[in-house]
Order: structure tokens, then sequence, then C-alpha cells
């Protein structure tokens, strides 16, 4: 098992055996009036990331809980590695040691200065709102991907994650979740909120987006295009490899390595329309309602193609 998995997997072990000990209303801590995991997110953190510098060569996917970070950060891996590996100036730059927590706003304070001494290009995850990044990221110009998935799916994976995980609060029923997730009183804060502010930077000339639904149906033309905005340069066939080895059953008969405990919950169903099994008919008039309200004019909720995924 490559050493930085190993350090990732730990953290998440290490976190869920403190997160079992732990009092319910303990899990969660109010950063900025947002709530995140106490086991793996601490103000400390937050406050040291301000000051990271940025390069415009690093690679960062941006999105919010739920949406495929998982799926989108491997490809994105993977086309990195193969486009480094294809270019020798760049070979002897490949980073031995990656990022041990893709997760940007996951770990401790010191991250960042390990970070500094990775060579470019960093792969960096993140379920932050634009405004609670680094500065240097605009400045920067750093590349960001957006990754948006539907709410209704998003809020179902989201229940079913925060049921399977002990880092997360638990719910007793599904309503109780579905009132949570509507009044944005969930880890890394609302997925309305999250939406209307990326929506914001979809026309910036260095913000490139994304839908979880787009790359499922079509994901070798969705890893193309990827490859294309990071300017990333690969053969069709390493291009077709990324993709076919980025496949839900890949990636789950994969899980034990790559996540280990956590990845029998992450890599769940994989799947467009799994909302159809939880949401009823008043919930789904309510998140119809929210959507017309806060999202269906804007640039992102646009993407998101909510006819199409939400409607029964
Ligand atoms: S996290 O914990 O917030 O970072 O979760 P995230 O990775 O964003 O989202 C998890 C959901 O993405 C699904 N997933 C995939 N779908 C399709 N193809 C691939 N390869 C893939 N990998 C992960 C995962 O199953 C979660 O969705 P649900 O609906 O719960 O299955």
């Amino acid at each position: 098992m490559a050493n930085h998995r190993k350090k990732f997997i730990d953290l998440l072990d290490k976190a869920m055996a403190v997160a079992d000990m732990m009092d319910h209303e303990d899990l969660l801590f109010s950063y900025k009036g947002i709530l995140y995991p106490t086991t793996v997110c601490s103000p400390e953190t937050f406050k040291a990331l301000e000051s990271f510098e940025a390069r415009r060569e690093d690679v960062i996917l941006a999105g919010y809980p739920k949406s495929g970070t998982n799926w989108v950060g491997q490809i994105l891996t993977n086309l990195v590695t193969t486009a480094a590996e294809n270019n020798e100036d760049e070979t002897n730059n490949l980073n031995d040691e990656e990022l041990e927590v893709p997760y940007f706003e996951v770990g401790d304070p010191e991250k960042y200065q390990r970070m500094e001494k990775l060579s470019s290009r960093r792969v960096i995850f993140t379920h932050l709102l634009p405004h609670n990044l680094p500065e240097s990221i605009f400045k920067n110009k750093a590349k960001i991907l957006v990754l948006v998935r539907n709410p209704k799916d998003v809020a179902t994976s989201f229940y079913h994650f925060s049921n399977g995980i002990s880092i997360l609060s638990s719910y007793e029923t599904w309503d109780e979740f579905f009132t949570a997730f509507m009044t944005g009183k969930m880890p890394w804060g609302s997925y309305f909120d999250n939406i209307c502010e990326w929506s914001k930077h979809v026309d910036d000339e260095n913000v490139m987006t994304i839908t979880y639904e787009e790359l499922k149906e079509n994901t070798a033309l969705g890893v193309k295009k990827i490859a294309e905005f990071f300017g990333l340069l690969l053969t069709e066939e390493q291009l077709q490899t990324v993709a076919e080895r980025s496949s839900f059953q890949a990636m789950k008969a994969n899980a034990q390595k790559t996540h280990g405990e956590v990845g029998n919950i992450l890599f769940r169903k994989g799947d467009v329309n799994d909302w159809k099994n939880l949401f009823n008919e008043n919930q789904n008039q309510e998140m119809d309602k929210t959507f017309e309200e806060r999202l269906a004019r804007t640039k992102l909720g646009a993407k998101i193609k909510y006819e199409v995924y939400c409607k029964t």
C-alpha cells in the first residue's frame, strides 16, 4: 500500500475510534458559522490554512460532501500522475510522498508546511466555500474543478454516510436528517449556500464545472474535458484507462486498500436516482420549492438539470 494512503487510512481509523467514545453533541463544532467534524478538523488547522500559498499549477477539486469527490479525485490523481510519467522533465517531480490527506481542511495545522515541500502538481480536494479558501488560490489563479451533484441524491448519500460513520452525527430517522439538510445544519454547511457561492465563480477563467450526472453518463468524455482544462497531456488510450479505473465497480473493489474501513461505507451505490427510495411527496415538494427559490436561477443550479434528475 502506498505510504500516503496508509497515513490517510490511519487518520480515518483513529478519528473513528475517538468518535466512538465521544458524546453525540460533541461530534461537530462550529467555525465561522459552519459545522465541521471535531475528530478530523480543527480551528487551528483552519487558521493555518489562511496563509497557505497556492501555486498556479495546483489542481483543486471543490464540491459539497457526497458529490463524488473521491471519484473525481481519483480521476484527477491518475491524470496528473500519468501526464507526469509521459513527460521526462516532470518524472523526477512526481511526489513520492503525496499529500497524505487529500482533503485540504482535514488534518493537523502543520500539514500546510509539509505541502510546501511537495513538488507540483499538488492535487487538493475541498468541501469548503470559496470565501473560506486561502486567498492565494484565487490570486495565483490555481485551477479549480467545481463538482456538483443533484441535491436529492446528495441528501440520500449524506444520510446513509452519516449513519454509517461514527465521525458524523447519526440520525434516528430519514425525516430528522431531511430537516437538518434543508436547514443547513450539516457538516460543511448548507448544500444550497455551497452551490450559490460557487455559482459566483462559474465564469472565472480558472474554474471549470462538472456534474456527477454528466460524468456518470459519459465518463470518457468527462475525463477528456478535465484533462484538457488542466492542460494534462495523455494519449487516447491512457485517457480510456483512467476512465475505466474510475468505474464504481473498480473503485469499490479497491476500497479496502484506498480507504480502509470507511471504504465499505463510502462506495455505497454510486448511482443516480437513489433518492426515490427515501423522499416522500412532502419532501419532494419542499426540495422542489427550495431549489426553485434558491438555485434555479443560478448558473451552477442550471447545470444540475433539476428537471431531469430530481422530478418524479
Ligand atoms: S465525501 O465523503 O463527501 O468526500 O464523499 P464523495 O466522495 O464526495 O461522495 C460519495 C458518493 O460518490 C459515490 N462514488 C461514485 N459514484 C460513481 N462512480 C464512482 N467511481 C464513485 N466513487 C464514489 C459514492 O458511492 C457516494 O454516493 P452514494 O450515492 O452514497 O453511493
